[in-house]
């Protein structure tokens, strides 16, 4: 350590390494999307991604997680250790540059890229500077090292406190408050869905989630531990356990093609949806990508081979397209990319051009090998591949009436829908609402302006369990298609949404705030995870939140939420109040309908987002699926919503 840097004066290079960290502080989600519950988690992420390179380098095999009580949290690894000595360039030691210095994450072992690392590798150094403090310890060399940050900034050089047999980086960091004004509370279940879907990425590495905050019915802290042997395929079992497999076996592959690392699973279920998982670099790439496609054109071409070499499809009288290959489909395609460019809206995109046809490739050949040597297999699935565009085949009329209507504006609308008068759909609302009698409170209490309000009539249709066709010609889905204006896409690819004659901008879900309320939101929730995912995805769909109670006492009167609400308004109005139980949507007149649950200015709309889509497509399909008892007890336990709603 130079003289200069013992009097704490600092050198060009760390004034630049400040003016980064705050540069960090004044826009927060240039760096990490945003300072919501999302962007609260994603500092763990960016932590333990720095751990999982080092696993992924081979140097590290177990991760320990835990939640402080204070909502802080600790990240441990048994890696090398952050280097400590000096870094030369920099003039202080290499940790601190690590953890100050903007961009500097991988930069000292060019050898092992960098493949993880955050939702675009920021690195922890941004953590450090969004966090009130942070303290890294260093078990390295046979010494433990420390040092401590606030807000980015370095409270005193690195130092040795004690000797140590033990190898690895801990971090601890507790999240700044000026900037997380949202929320500083961390789920438990959002951090273990992540760290269980790192433990199947990263097949091997154990890693450990424990709750300080919250003891089991043993006096134990709430802890899980992940992990997998089997990787992709333990994945795949996990998100299809809810459902019927048409083959026996999860098909897999794991292979380099092109410098490019390719894992591959997939198996065929009985149920008639799609569903793609895509990885780069540990990141869902919700958007999908050149993977993606190239996984598409592998599938595609290879089953179409087998299919027209089998003799089978000779007496098919249409094409089968690529959507009919892909029905009942569950696949998760994870590759690494040394330098991954990010495309789209969310940036979830893969845009490298070159992982295509390495991706294709990969599948080609893994499919060709089990087609070859499972010969059952492979005629079922063909089976299932000529039953699925016998269907489309059916399902086209179907379509072609809801297309031919929504293409129609104006004149073609629903005779059900109240639309409103405003034209900007930006400023619009729609409210799908259960049962004709609430929607005609509903239509009493709105403001006509700008909130439409559509009917739907009982019990949706369950998606889940459907024929597409079955879903395209179901009269209350039509007509959501047409309040919505939204039109669907080519025969192809016949869910891809077509957003740019979207009506409203907010499109919210209201219905009783009971089990069968809730069942209903599920089933309407289902309908546009499966269909209208791009809705979800910009963040256009809400679900209203009802009050449960009305507490009344003399002239004085309120609403309440929860139980502990209701107790309190009880309790400042000075006891026996009249309390009245909502029952229903139904219950309410128009005006304690707009009061509580309409009104922009006092209701809560709460917006649905996909925050894990895995996590997400396996909860439809339990909450959707066959399985009765799983169901039952989700939805009583939890509002359904509950694990899909940031
Ligand atoms: C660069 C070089 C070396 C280790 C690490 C980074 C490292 C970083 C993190 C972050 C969390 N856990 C970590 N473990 C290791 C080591 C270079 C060497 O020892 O030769």
């Amino acid at each position: 350590m130079s003289e200069e840097q013992k009097k704490g004066s600092y050198g060009a290079d760390s004034i630049q390494a400040l003016e980064g960290m705050e540069h960090v502080r004044m826009r927060p989600s240039m760096y990490i999307g945003d300072v919501g519950i999302r962007g609260l988690h994603h500092l763990v992420y960016e932590v333990v991604d720095n751990s999982i390179d080092e696993a992924m380098g081979g140097y590290c095999d177990t991760i320990d997680v835990w939640i402080n009580e204070d909502n802080s949290i600790t990240v441990k690894d048994n890696g090398r250790g952050i280097p400590v000595d000096l870094h030369k360039k920099e003039g202080v030691s290499a940790l601190e540059v690590v953890m100050t210095k903007i961009g500097a994450g991988g930069k000292f072992d060019k050898d092992s890229y960098k493949v993880s690392g955050g939702l675009h590798g920021v690195g922890v150094s941004v953590v450090n500077a969004l966090s009130e403090n942070l303290k890294a310890t260093v078990y390295r060399d046979g010494k433990i090292w420390e040092q401590e940050y606030e807000r980015g900034k370095t409270m005193y050089p690195v130092k040795s406190v004690g000797d140590t047999n033990e190898r690895g980086t801990t971090v601890t960091f507790k999240p700044d408050e000026k900037i997380f004004q949202q929320s500083l509370e961390y789920n438990y279940d959002t951090l273990a869905s992540r760290m269980r879907e790192l433990s199947f990425l990263n097949k091997g590495i154990t890693i450990t989630l424990t709750d300080k905050r919250q003891t089991d019915e043993k006096g134990e802290f709430v802890s899980e531990t992940f992990h997998s042997e089997e990787g992709l395929k333990e994945f795949i079992r996990f998100l299809d356990g809810n459902r019927e497999p048409l083959i026996a076996d999860v098909i897999s592959m794991e292979g380099e093609k092109n410098d490019i690392p390719v894992e591959v699973a997939m198996v065929y279920n009985t149920s008639f949806n799609e569903n793609l998982h895509s990885y780069v670099n540990n990141i869902n790439t919700h958007e999908g990508g050149t993977h993606l496609s190239g996984f598409r054109r592998g599938l595609t071409t290879t089953l179409k081979k087998y299919a027209d070499a089998s003799g089978m499809l000779d007496k098919l009288k249409f094409e089968i397209s690529g959507d009919d290959f892909r029905e009942g489909l569950t696949a998760i395609i994870s590759v690494k990319v040394a330098e991954p460019q990010f495309e789209g809206q969310t940036k979830t995109k893969l845009g490298n051009r070159e992982v295509t046809s390495a991706v294709s490739q990969a599948v080609s050949e893994m499919l060709e090998n089990y087609l070859e040597e499972n010969p059952n297999d492979a005629k079922t699935i063909v089976q299932k591949v000529i039953l699925a565009a016998t269907a489309r085949h059916a399902a086209r009329k179907a379509r072609e009436m809801v297309q031919r209507k929504t293409v129609m504006s104006g004149g073609g609308l629903p005779g059900k829908l109240s639309d409103c008068s405003e034209q900007d759909p930006a400023k619009c609302e729609v409210f799908l609402v259960e049962g004709d009698s609430a929607g005609g409170t509903a239509k009493q209490g709105r403001d006509r302006n700008f909130q439409a309000i559509l009917p739907l009539r009982g019990k949706i249709l369950n998606v889940e369990k459907a024929m597409q066709h079955k879903v395209f010609e179901n009269e209350e889905i039509r007509n959501i298609y047409t309040a919505l204006g939204v039109t669907i896409g080519t025969e192809e690819d016949s869910k891809a949404l077509n957003l740019e004659k979207l009506r409203y901008h907010k499109v919210v879900i209201m219905c009783d705030a009971d089990v069968d309320g809730s069942h209903i939101s599920t089933l309407i929730l289902t309908f546009f995870f499966r269909y209208m995912k791009e809705l979800v995805e910009a963040g256009y769909v809400y679900i209203a939140t009802p009050p449960l109670y009305l507490v009344k006492k003399g002239a004085k009167k309120a609403y309440a939420w929860t139980d502990k609400e209701r107790d309190a308004l009880n309790a400042e109005f000075g006891g026996s109040a009249n309390i009245q139980r909502y029952k229903g949507l139904g219950e309410m007149n128009a005006e304690q309908l707009w009061d509580t649950t309409m009104n922009p200015d006092f209701r809560t709309l709460r917006q649905v987002t996909i925050d894990n889509g895995t996590e997400a497509d396996r909860i439809f399909s339990m909450l959707m699926g066959d399985e009765v008892p799983p169901r039952r007890e989700f939805i009583e336990k939890n509002a359904v919503y509950a694990n899909i709603d940031a």
